[in-house]
């Protein structure tokens, strides 16, 4: 990637990232064009360890040959620095904002440890991770319900902010879905979600980044046995 042209946007990722999905779709509600650097699985780029030296974690978005790091920094970043003609995607109302951004928190906070737990990435009690992804989605029903006000998404008619965060998990509850063979997205018990989910996947932002869950499944069982042949080869 050309660092030295000012308009240049980059994304250090890779496909199967939640985090990184996140990037793509909001570069794409902006109609902004960008060059997808793909991280090799379970390896750690010259580029990536010096974009973000801190955290050494993907995404990195690269703008202008400028890193920001961290997906929820990111969306804002891409919503102040690309603002032209599509419409924002974080709320206009401060207090709006300030809600969002809550469950967005709330999300990272709950969410991606116990999926991981789920899909067998790490140690841990799968009934106790499942139980947790349950009790998360049944509070974000109720803030959709809330926030929604019978809109078809968590801000309006269009996707924004709080859907791109969210919506970003749906391929890894499909995901862990088929690995555990229980529901995550449970039509009864969350009706509202489970409807919401199908549109966020359907929108045309969305639809070419959201990965597939077969693939997913694929994904996660080739990075684990490389970890452990990494783990290995170091205990030697
Ligand atoms: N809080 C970060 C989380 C990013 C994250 O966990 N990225 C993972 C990929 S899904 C990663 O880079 N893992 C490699 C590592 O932590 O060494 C964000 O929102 O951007």
């Amino acid at each position: 990637m050309a660092s030295d042209d000012a308009a240049a946007v980059g994304v250090v990722g890779g496909w199967a990232s939640p985090f990184v999905m996140r990037v793509c779709v909001a570069l794409r509600l902006k109609g902004v064009a960008y060059e997808f650097l793909q991280e090799e699985p379970g390896k750690k780029s010259e580029l990536l360890l010096a974009s973000n030296p801190v955290h050494k974690q993907i995404p990195v978005l690269l703008h202008g040959g400028r890193p920001v790091c961290e997906s929820l920094v990111i969306l804002q970043y891409v919503d102040e620095a690309f603002s032209g003609a599509r419409p924002p995607i974080l709320p206009a109302d401060p207090y709006d904002r300030a809600v969002h951004r809550f469950w967005a928190e709330y999300a990272d906070a709950k969410l991606p440890m116990a999926l991981r737990t789920l899909r067998g990435m790490i140690d841990g009690d799968k009934a106790a991770a499942a139980e947790q992804v349950a009790a998360a989605l049944a509070q974000l029903e109720e803030a959709f319900t809330a926030c929604s006000k019978g809109q078809r998404f968590f801000a309006g008619d269009d996707i924004g902010f709080l859907d791109i965060v969210l919506g970003s998990y749906v391929g890894w509850f499909r995901a862990a879905e088929r690995i555990t063979g229980q529901t995550v997205l449970d039509e009864m018990r969350m009706p509202r979600l489970a409807a919401w989910a199908a549109r966020f996947c359907g929108h045309e932002a969305v639809r070419d980044v959201m990965p597939d869950a077969g693939r997913l499944v694929e994904f996660g069982e080739a990075l684990r046995a490389a970890l452990a042949a990494n783990a290995n080869a170091q205990r030697m």
